[in-house]
C-alpha cells in the first residue's frame, strides 16, 4: 500500500518559444505511469473551498495546476505532507490509497487533473474512518 513518500513532482518539458510568443508545455504518453483515461479540471474555486477529501482505491492521477497555485495535503493514515503546487510545467503524480485535500486556491486557479481510471463512485473513500480501515486491511502484516 503507497505511502505519503510515493507521490512524485514530474517536470513537465517546457518549449520557449525564442521569437518572445510564449510557452508551450507537452505531455507525451510516457511521461506519467499509466494510460489516460479521463481528464477534468478544477477551476473559480473559492479560496476557503477544500477539494477532495477522499481516497481513491485504484484510481491514479497528476495534477497540473494550469494557472495560479493551490495546495495538496496527502495523507497515508500516518503521515501527512503538503505540497504547493504553482508552475504550470510541474505536476504532481498521485498513486492510489492516499487521502488527499485541495486547499489554499488563488484567485484564477486552475487545476488539470489527468487519471487513470473513467468515473466511478465505488472507487472513492469518502469517510476518514473507512480509509483507515482500507489502510490497516491492504497492509502487509
Ligand atoms: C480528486 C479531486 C482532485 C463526475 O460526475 N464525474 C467526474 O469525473 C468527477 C471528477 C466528478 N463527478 C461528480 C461527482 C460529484 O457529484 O462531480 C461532483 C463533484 O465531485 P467531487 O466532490 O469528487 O469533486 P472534488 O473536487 O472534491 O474531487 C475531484 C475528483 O472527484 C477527485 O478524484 O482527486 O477532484
Amino acid at each position: 500500500m503507497h505511502t505519503i513518500n510515493d507521490h512524485r513532482l514530474i517536470d513537465i518539458p517546457k518549449i520557449v518559444a525564442d521569437d518572445g510568443r510564449g510557452n508551450l508545455s507537452v505531455i507525451e504518453k510516457d511521461l506519467i505511469p499509466y494510460e489516460i483515461k479521463r481528464v477534468y479540471y478544477l477551476y473559480d474555486v473559492p479560496s476557503d473551498s477544500i477539494r477532495g477529501g477522499h481516497a481513491h482505491k485504484e484510481l491514479q492521477q497528476f495534477l497540473i495546476p494550469l494557472s495560479g497555485s493551490f495546495d495538496v495535503v496527502l495523507d497515508d493514515g500516518d503521515h501527512k505532507v503538503t505540497i504547493t503546487l504553482n508552475r504550470p510545467f510541474k505536476g504532481l503524480y498521485i498513486p492510489n490509497g492516499l487521502w488527499r485535500e485541495l486547499e489554499n486556491f488563488s484567485a484564477g486557479a486552475v487545476c488539470l487533473s489527468l487519471v487513470s481510471e473513467v468515473y466511478m463512485e465505488s472507487d472513492y473513500i469518502r469517510n476518514y474512518k473507512d480509509f483507515k480501515l482500507f489502510k490497516a486491511s491492504n497492509s502487509p502484516t
